[in-house]
C-alpha cells in the first residue's frame, strides 16, 4: 500500500509516524511545513490544501490516505473554509480522479461537543457542531459519505478525542486516545476488507464514556490503554467544577463558549 499522511508534521502527525512507519515500512509525508528527522521509508512532499495542482501531484502518488490536515481547532471562519471546506473538497476530488481506494479521515469530537456529558452518544446521532471547526468535520463526514456512496471509495471517520500519552484533564479522562490506540483505528480504515463508509469514536479505553463505540468493536478496535490508570493524578491537578460550567456541562467543553 502507498500510504500517504497528511498534516504529518502537527502535533498528531507527530506522534503517529513512527508508527505507521513500523507498521506500514514506507509512509509518504505532506504538510506544508518540513518535517523534522525524516527516517528511512518517510518520503515528504510539500503541500497546501488550497492548491489544486498540489493535491492533484499528491494523489497520484497513493492509493490510501490518512488526512490529518487543515485547522484543527476552532478559529475565523475564512482559514476554516479554505482548508477544511474547500481544501477538503480539492483532496477527495483529487482522490477520486486518481484512484485512491482509501481515506481515513480525523473527524473530531467537536463535530458533537453540544451532547451533554450525562448522555451516552453513538455513531447514529445526529451531528451536534460545538463551533465552525466542529462544523467543518460535520461537513468532511458529509463529503466522505458522497464520495463512498456515489464514487466507492473506503472511508473511515475517526471522531478524535484528544491525542496524547495520557489525559490531560477531567474532561480528556472521558476522551483521551492514545497514538497506538489511534493507529490501531487507521489500521482499521487502511486495511479492513469489508470497508464501505463507517463512523467511530477516537478515544482508548475511557472512563466516564460518553461515547458508545459498539461501531469501532464490530470493526475489531480493542483499545489498550486506559484512563481510569491516570484518574488519580489527574483530580489532583483538576478538581470539580462549578456544576453551572457551561464548558464542563457539554462534551466539546471550552470549544462551546467560543466567541
Ligand atoms: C480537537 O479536535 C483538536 O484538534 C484538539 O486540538 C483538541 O482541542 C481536541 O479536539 C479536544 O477536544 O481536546
Amino acid at each position: 500500500m502507498r500510504l500517504l499522511l497528511t498534516g504529518a508534521c502537527g502535533g498528531v502527525g507527530t506522534m503517529i509516524r513512527p508508527l505507521l512507519l513500523e507498521r506500514y515500512g514506507s509512509v509518504l509525508l505532506s504538510d506544508r511545513v518540513e518535517p523534522e528527522g525524516l527516517k528511512p521509508g518517510e518520503t515528504f512532499v510539500k503541500a497546501d490544501l488550497g492548491n489544486a495542482d498540489q493535491i492533484d501531484a499528491l494523489t497520484k502518488q497513493c492509493d490510501a490516505i490518512i488526512h490529518l490536515g487543515g485547522v484543527s481547532v476552532e478559529e475565523p471562519w475564512e482559514p476554516i473554509l479554505a482548508a477544511n471546506i474547500e481544501g477538503l473538497y480539492t483532496l477527495y476530488e483529487a482522490a477520486r480522479v486518481n484512484g485512491v481506494e482509501r481515506i481515513v479521515f480525523a473527524s473530531s469530537n467537536h463535530a458533537v461537543g453540544f451532547y451533554p456529558r450525562d448522555i451516552v452518544i453513538d455513531h447514529e446521532k445526529p451531528v451536534r457542531p460545538d463551533s465552525r471547526y466542529g462544523v467543518s468535520k460535520a461537513f468532511g463526514e458529509a463529503l466522505g459519505g458522497l464520495y463512498s456512496d456515489k464514487h466507492g471509495l473506503r472511508i473511515l471517520n475517526i471522531r478524535i478525542g484528544n491525542v496524547g500519552y495520557r489525559p490531560i484533564d477531567r474532561r480528556r479522562m472521558s476522551i483521551w486516545l492514545h497514538p497506538e490506540d489511534l493507529v490501531q483505528l487507521c489500521a482499521i480504515g487502511l486495511e479492513h476488507p469489508d470497508l464501505h463508509y463507517e463512523i467511530v469514536y477516537g478515544f482508548s479505553d475511557c472512563e466516564p464514556a460518553w461515547w458508545d463505540n459498539r461501531r469501532a468493536t464490530e470493526l475489531g478496535y480493542q483499545p489498550k490503554y486506559r484512563s481510569a490508570e491516570f484518574r488519580d493524578e489527574v483530580l489532583a491537578e483538576d478538581p470539580p467544577p462549578g456544576a453551572d460550567d457551561a464548558s464542563e456541562i457539554y462534551q466539546g467543553g471550552a470549544f462551546v463558549l467560543e466567541p
